[in-house]
């Protein structure tokens, strides 16, 4: 497995975890830390043999602290701009990986560490995990998308209320508010995501795949155009062997065993 600076990268089961690892910093953010994440995005989105993606902090204090605000400090308004298209352009590469993905939010989830977070298809917190937008009450506001995503996710009056007051909150708020899906207790988390991951690593992969386009690209649709997308994306089922496979097994009272053999590149996945 590729070495990196700031990732540990390891593949088992088909089940690629991700770790980021700056201990200094509680893994916060630096330039170079999201200048590595996306190479690192992009190697594991190329590895076919990765069916599910789980992302994790080191450490078992920290998912993200957020951006680097020591770096940030002495940034000027061009540096800012750098930054900020880096990040986004990062954040979208995520969002839009072809696996399905879980943020396995191990600690503080501070600034950036939220809106990476939220990147992810699904959350599991720690009992720990602490998230929030502290940014205003740097003089900022979130710069990697958390204007745009935590009202997607937990609606506009909740987001308004958390990125205004810069307030941090605790995994059981979290979870009641819907910006993660499960709490878990610290020592169970690594457990419960790769539970969920091999879960939906039985089911067929290129399925899941066209299921998460169907969803992230309905999403910017109005209803009926996502509608049509969907038969679209439906119709693409039947051009792979998972489809055969699966049915076949339903028929012969048998288990399923997908290969996973991708789909013609081009097609959404
Ligand atoms: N940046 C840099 N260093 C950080 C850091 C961060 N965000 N968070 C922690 N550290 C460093 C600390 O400075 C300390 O380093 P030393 O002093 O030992 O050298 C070390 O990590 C350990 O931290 P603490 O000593 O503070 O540890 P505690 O347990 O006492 O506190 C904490 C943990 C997470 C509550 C605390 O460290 C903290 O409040 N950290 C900052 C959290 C925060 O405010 N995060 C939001 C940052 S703003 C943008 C895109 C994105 C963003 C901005 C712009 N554009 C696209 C332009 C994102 C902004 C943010 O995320």
């Amino acid at each position: 497995m590729k070495q990196y600076e700031f990732f540990r990268v390891t593949l088992e089961d088909h089940i690629a975890t991700i770790t980021i690892s700056r201990p200094k910093a509680l893994n916060a953010l630096s330039t170079a830390v999201v200048t590595e994440l996306e190479t690192v995005i992009e190697d594991v989105s190329a590895m076919d043999d990765a069916w599910v993606v789980i992302f994790t902090g080191d450490g078992d204090k920290a998912f993200v602290a957020g951006g680097d605000i020591k770096e940030m400090y002495t940034m000027n308004p061009d540096q800012g701009v750098a930054y900020s298209k880096l990040g986004t352009r990062v954040l979208y590469k995520i969002e839009n990986m072809p696996q399905p993905t879980i943020a396995a939010v191990n600690g503080f989830a501070l600034g950036g560490g939220t809106e990476i977070a939220m990147a992810f298809d699904i959350r599991i917190a720690s009992s720990k995990a602490v998230f929030g937008q502290p940014e205003t009450g740097l003089g900022i506001i979130p710069g990697f998308a958390g204007t745009q995503r935590l009202p997607r996710l937990v609606g506009k009056g909740m987001a308004k209320m958390l990125i205004y007051s810069s307030m941090r909150i605790k995994a059981d708020e979290a979870y009641r508010i819907g910006l993660v899906q499960k709490v878990v207790p610290p020592e169970d988390l690594m457990d419960e995501a790769r539970a969920l991951a091999k879960q939906i690593a039985s089911c067929s992969p290129n399925a899941v795949r066209l299921a998460k386009a169907a969803i992230n690209q309905g999403l910017e649709m109005d209803l009926w155009s996502g509608n049509v997308y969907e038969s679209h994306v439906f119709g693409l089922c039947f051009t792979n062997s998972d489809q055969t496979e699966g049915m076949r097994a339903f028929v012969e009272k048998d288990k399923a065993v997908f290969n996973g053999k991708p789909l013609p590149k081009g097609e959404p996945q």
